[in-house]
């Protein structure tokens, strides 16, 4: 049963995705990492994130010493893969957008991965929404402000929960403070999943 709830102009719709579209999913994020494989960027520090990494799409997101930044190719200078349509379909049910999604970001979380509040902002329209669908084990997902800092609120998302963020969120800190590692059985191997929809130029 799929309910939406509100929490600072982010709307999440639990359990939107049914166990099928879940698979579904899983096999075509399998297929994008066998061609684009998932790779651990490098802060600007120096240091791999604990979160691994892939994308499809016209550009994908690369991270070196040189910063971070949209790219159309990966780390090995190949184009990144097609969108796949299972992806493209969460897209058009509840973006409320009219353009296409130019980068699915894919973002695995091992057992100790997580990922500090920031803002999305290398985007250049940000009246475009961005979607996010989690799959996989369950994710402590923190929502903050407009500023770094300042009161947050945290929930868990679970797997088959679809993320919307428009209009004023788009800027919204946000973050993973952890998983509980092993939750849900969509993963063989367990870990989290997170893949992210947005529109780039
Ligand atoms: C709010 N990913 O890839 S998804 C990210 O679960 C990212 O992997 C987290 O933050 C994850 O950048 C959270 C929810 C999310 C994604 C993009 C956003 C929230 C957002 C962009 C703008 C505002
Ligand atoms: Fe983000």
């Amino acid at each position: 049963m799929t309910q939406m709830m509100s929490i600072r102009g982010f709307d999440i719709y639990k359990g939107l995705l049914s166990s099928e579209e879940q698979s579904a999913l899983v096999d075509a994020v399998r297929d994008v990492a066998k061609a684009a494989p998932l790779f651990s960027p490098m802060t600007p520090y120096g240091k791999p994130m604990r979160v691994r990494m892939t994308s499809a799409g016209r550009f994908g997101w690369v991270s070196d010493r040189l910063g971070y930044r949209y790219s159309p190719t990966n780390p090995e200078g190949m184009a990144w893969p097609d969108i796949p349509a299972p992806v493209l379909d969460v897209w058009e049910r509840v973006s409320g957008s009219t353009r296409a999604p130019e980068c699915c970001l894919m973002n695995f979380y091992g057992e100790d991965a997580r990922m500090g509040m920031h803002q999305d902002r290398d985007e250049e329209d940000f009246a475009q929404p961005v979607v996010s669908i989690s799959l996989g084990d369950d994710g402590l997902f923190r929502i903050g402000g407009k500023e770094r800092g300042g009161s947050t609120e945290s929930v868990w998302l679970n797997s088959g929960d679809v993320v919307v963020m428009g209009g004023d969120a788009r800027l919204t800190y946000h973050g993973i403070d952890k998983i509980r590692f092993g939750s849900s059985r969509l993963l063989s191997k367990g870990g989290r999943l997170n893949l992210t929809l947005r529109v780039v130029e």
